[in-house]
C-alpha cells in the first residue's frame, strides 16, 4: 500500500528538471542519500546508478560522488555497501555503524564507518561514463588515474577472495549484497538461518517504509543473523558462512566493468590486457555455469547446498547488458524478457523484479515483484546491444512515464506502474535523466 497518489506523466522538460531537483536535494556536500527518509546514508551501487545520471547536470559532482565512495575501500579492497555520515543520529537506520563496528576491525579507512558487506560492482562502469560525459574535466582532476588503482583493488578482491565456490565466478555472502534484498531466490538459501528475535534489535525501516512493501520480521532477523556472524568472525571470506549464492546479475555486472576498466587502464595509461582477460574467463564460467536452457535464462547456484535455485528473478536476465553474449543466449533472454514470465511488453510496461506467474510473485513486496528502475535501465541497454531497438525504446518511454507519474518512486507495480517503496529516489531520478539524454537526437 502506498500513502503517495501518482499524478499523470510529465512533460518530458519539466520531468528532466524535477529529476535533477530531486538529485541536488539529496546531495550532501560529497555524496548522494538515496532517499532521506529511508535511506540517510550512502549506498554503493546506488552511487553508481547516481552518477551516471548526475553527469548529465553536473559531472564534477558525478566524479566527487564516485571518489567518495571509493575513499572508503577496505584495505582488502573491498567497497562498503554504506558509508555512514557521521551527521546523521545513530538511530535514523538499522543495522548502523554500532551494529558494523568497522572502526573497531583492522584494515578499514580512518575517521569513516562503514559496514562490512559489498553490494554489486557497476562503479568502473559509471567511472567511465562519467568520465565521458567531460573527458576534459576529468583528465585535468585526474579522475581516472586516482580512480583506477582503487576500481582495480576493488575488481581483485571479488575475483580472488569471493570465488567460494571454485568455479571461477563471484559469490554473495548476504543477500543486501545483490541488491536485490528480498528477492525469493534467497528463501531457500536462507531457510537454514536462525533469524535473530526481532525483540532483540529495532527496524528503522518500518518507521519511514511500509510494511506490506519491507521484509517481514522473520527474513529481516535472518539478515540480521548472517551480518552479525560475518562480522563476529572478522569479515574474513576463508572462513565459510551460512550463505554463499553465485548470482548472475552480480556476475554480469562485474563482467561490464571489468571491460569498462579494460578502457579505463588504457586512458590512465595502464595496462588494459588482464581486465580483458578476465573479463572473458568470468563470461565463459557465467555461461557455462549459470545459464539455463531450460528456464531459457541464468539461475542462481546455492553454493552451501551445491545446486541451483529454480526460479526467475530479474538478477537472471541482467547478462543481456554483455554485448558479448553468445548470440542464441541473447537471442534466448530477449524472448524471456517478453515472454509470459516476465510479460515485457504485453502483461507489463516495465520488467519486474520477479517471475509473475510464480506463488511467491508480490507486486508490493521489495525485489519479489515490483519493477525497478536500476534493473530496467540495465536491461533497456541490453534490449538496445541486442537488436530489440523497439522493445529498448518502449521499455525507455515507460520508465520516463512511471517515474514522472510516482514522483521518482523507488520501484513500482509492474502491471498498473502504480508508484511503491520512498519517492523522490535518487537512482530513479538518475537513470531517468539518462534515459532521456538517450532519447535526444544525436
Ligand atoms: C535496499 O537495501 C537496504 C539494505 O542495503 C535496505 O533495505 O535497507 C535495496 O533496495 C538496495 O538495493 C539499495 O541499494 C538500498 C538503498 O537504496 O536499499
Amino acid at each position: 500500500m502506498t500513502l503517495t497518489a501518482d499524478r499523470g506523466p510529465l512533460h518530458r522538460d519539466l520531468l528532466a528538471r524535477e529529476a535533477a531537483r530531486v538529485l541536488f536535494g539529496n546531495w550532501t556536500g560529497a555524496s548522494t542519500v538515496p532517499s532521506h527518509a529511508l535511506y540517510p546514508h550512502q549506498w554503493s551501487w546506488d552511487s553508481a546508478f547516481i552518477a551516471i545520471g548526475l553527469r548529465h547536470v553536473s559531472p564534477r559532482r558525478a566524479q566527487r560522488e564516485l571518489e567518495s565512495l571509493l575513499g572508503a575501500q577496505w584495505d582488502d579492497g573491498r567497497v562498503p555497501h554504506i558509508v555512514f555520515n557521521p551527521e546523521v543520529p545513530h538511530a535514523a537506520y538499522f543495522p548502523g555503524p554500532d551494529f558494523w563496528r568497522s572502526s573497531r576491525t583492522a584494515g578499514t579507512p580512518r575517521g569513516l564507518e562503514t559496514s562490512g558487506i559489498v553490494q554489486p560492482p557497476v562503479h568502473a562502469l559509471a567511472a567511465l561514463l562519467v568520465h565521458e560525459a567531460d573527458p576534459d574535466t576529468s583528465r585535468a582532476r585526474g579522475f581516472l588515474r586516482r580512480l583506477y588503482p582503487r576500481l582495480a583493488a576493488w575488481h581483485a578482491y571479488l575475483a580472488t577472495r569471493r570465488d567460494l565456490g571454485g568455479r571461477g565466478l563471484v559469490s554473495i555472502v548476504h543477500p543486501w549484497e545483490a541488491g536485490m534484498d528480498n528477492s525469493p531466490c534467497w528463501d531457500g538459501p536462507l531457510s537454514s538461518v536462525d533469524p535473530v528475535p526481532v525483540s532483540a534489535f529495532r527496524r528503522a525501516d518500518l518507521v519511514a517504509g511500509t510494511a506490506s512493501d519491507r521484509p517481514t520480521d522473520v527474513d529481516y532477523g535472518r539478515y540480521v543473523r548472517l551480518a552479525t556472524d560475518y562480522r563476529d568472525g572478522g569479515y574474513r571470506d576463508d572462513v565459510p558462512g551460512a550463505f554463499a549464492v553465485e548470482d548472475p546479475g552480480f556476475n554480469a555486472l562485474l563482467i561490464a566493468s571489468e571491460q569498462a576498466l579494460a578502457t579505463i587502464a588504457e586512458l590512465a595509461g595502464a595496462d588494459p590486457h588482464p581486465h580483458r582477460a578476465r573479463a572473458a574467463a568470468l563470461s565463459a564460467a557465467l555461461v557455462e555455469r549459470l545459464w539455463d536452457p531450460e528456464y531459457g535464462m541464468f539461475l542462481c547456484h546455492d553454493v552451501r547446498a551445491g545446486r541451483p535455485v529454480r526460479r526467475r528473478s530479474v538478477t537472471g536476465l541482467l547478462p543481456l547488458m554483455l554485448p558479448d553474449l553468445p548470440p542464441e543466449v541473447a537471442g534466448t533472454l530477449v524472448g524471456t524478457v517478453g515472454g509470459a514470465h516476465f510479460g515485457l511488453g504485453t502483461d507489463t510496461a516495465m520488467v519486474p523484479s520477479f517471475d509473475l506467474l510464480s506463488d511467491a510473485y508480490d507486486p508490493a513486496r521489495y525485489w519479489r515483484g515490483p519493477a525497478w528502475f536500476n534493473t530496467n535501465w540495465l536491461l533497456q541497454r541490453g534490449l538496445g546491444a541486442h537488436g530489440a531497438e523497439t522493445e529498448a525504446r518502449a521499455l525507455g518511454e515507460a520508465m520516463l512515464d512511471a517515474a514522472g507519474a510516482s514522483s521518482f518512486a523507488e520501484y513500482v507495480d509492474p502491471r498498473t506502474a502504480q508508484g511503491r517503496g520512498t519517492r523522490r529516489f535518487s537512482w530513479t531520478a538518475a537513470l531517468v535523466l539518462d534515459v532521456l539524454a538517450g532519447t535526444k537526437a544525436p
